[in-house]
């Protein structure tokens, strides 16, 4: 049986989202899971972005092939594998970011080695077949592509947005702070010969020194992350989806007034300790009780790393929680 693993507060604050894996429902009886990797089903932007000569041009498409935008959306969940899913339980589904090939797709970096503490460009290109460097995409939840770096360990979690440049590099800057080995997984809708492939890719980058792994935390039901009192109710399972809530009080105790972020009251990123497998869900679209309500279920037993992003007043913060799942 699930339990909830106690969680100190996360080191940094920075957004999250993406995602394959976990399973997430919709409201009730049939849950239909539309995993956006595959089919983008754009509510609002119903466009595709163009990077050309690093001017980005917005281009109306057919809404059965646009863009992504969860604002108003039923919940859905990122799937590396680009399919589009119906569950109406708890049945498997895949994790992201495991392999730096995937659906014809590889992730290829410029950079991987990085010294601890110092601000480095990390640069990587998306090659599909015959090796040419894509630089078409969709835009999924208001970005081209969404980077999220984290140590083996699951410490260090960020989140980033990189920029393409015109021959399909894509860069940003990234500190990471200890020694260790990290993983960066790359959460993306490429558009190749006009056809869109969701996929989630995954690389390691290491920082030389004296590596000082770190246990999960402990379970708790609630942290503090930037003054915020993040609470955490709901026990992820493997055979069927569950209700995951997150309220966030400020600190004057009071309930925070959540804002969109990326198109939702919030973004779960899920990391599998282990192999640092990626599950992104998405949460219904309204709150519930004021709550950001979550449906997930584990992809399997073993240990896991929830980072909950929210943004109150135009700031994006991150609570992280740990859950155990037999
Ligand atoms: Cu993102």
């Amino acid at each position: 049986m699930p339990e909830l693993l106690e969680d100190a507060p996360p080191a940094d604050t920075q957004a999250a989202e993406r995602g394959a894996g976990f399973k997430l429902a919709a409201f009730g009886a049939v849950l239909v899971v539309v995993l956006f990797a595959g089919y983008g089903i754009g509510r609002l932007n119903n466009s595709v972005e163009k990077v050309q000569n690093n001017s980005v041009e917005k281009v109306r498409t057919n809404p059965t092939m646009a863009s992504h935008d969860d604002t108003g959306a039923a919940p859905h969940v990122h799937n590396a594998d680009g399919t589009v899913t119906q569950v109406s339980g708890g049945s498997a589904q895949s994790v992201g970011g495991l392999s730096v090939t995937a659906s014809g797709l590889t992730l290829q970096p410029v950079t991987s080695a990085f010294t601890a503490g110092r601000t480095q460009p990390l640069r990587f290109k998306i090659t599909a077949a015959g090796g040419a460097a894509v630089t078409t995409y969709a835009v999924v939840h208001d970005k081209p592509l969404h980077l999220v770096v984290v140590r083996r360990d699951l410490t260090g979690y960020q989140h980033l947005h990189p920029v393409m440049a015109p021959d399909g590099t894509w860069g940003v800057d990234l500190r990471l702070a200890q020694p260790g080995s990290y993983r960066a997984v790359a959460d993306f809708t490429a558009i190749v010969g006009g056809q869109q492939t969701p996929v989630t890719l995954g690389v390691d980058l290491t920082v030389a020194g004296n590596y000082a792994p770190v246990g999960l935390p402990a379970p708790v039901t609630e942290v503090t992350t930037d003054g915020f009192s993040v609470q955490y109710a709901g026990t992820p399972q493997t055979a069927t989806t569950q209700p995951i809530l997150m309220t966030v009080r400020g600190p004057d105790g009071r309930p925070a007034t959540l804002e969109p972020y990326l198109g939702a009251y919030g973004h779960l990123v899920v990391l599998r300790e282990g192999d640092v497998g990626y599950v992104h869900v998405h949460p219904e679209p309204q709150l519930t009780d004021g709550a950001v309500k979550f449906w997930l279920a584990a992809p399997g037993p073993g240990r896991y790393r929830l980072f909950f992003d929210f943004q109150v007043a135009g700031k994006i913060h991150t609570a992280a929680f740990s859950a155990v799942v037999s």
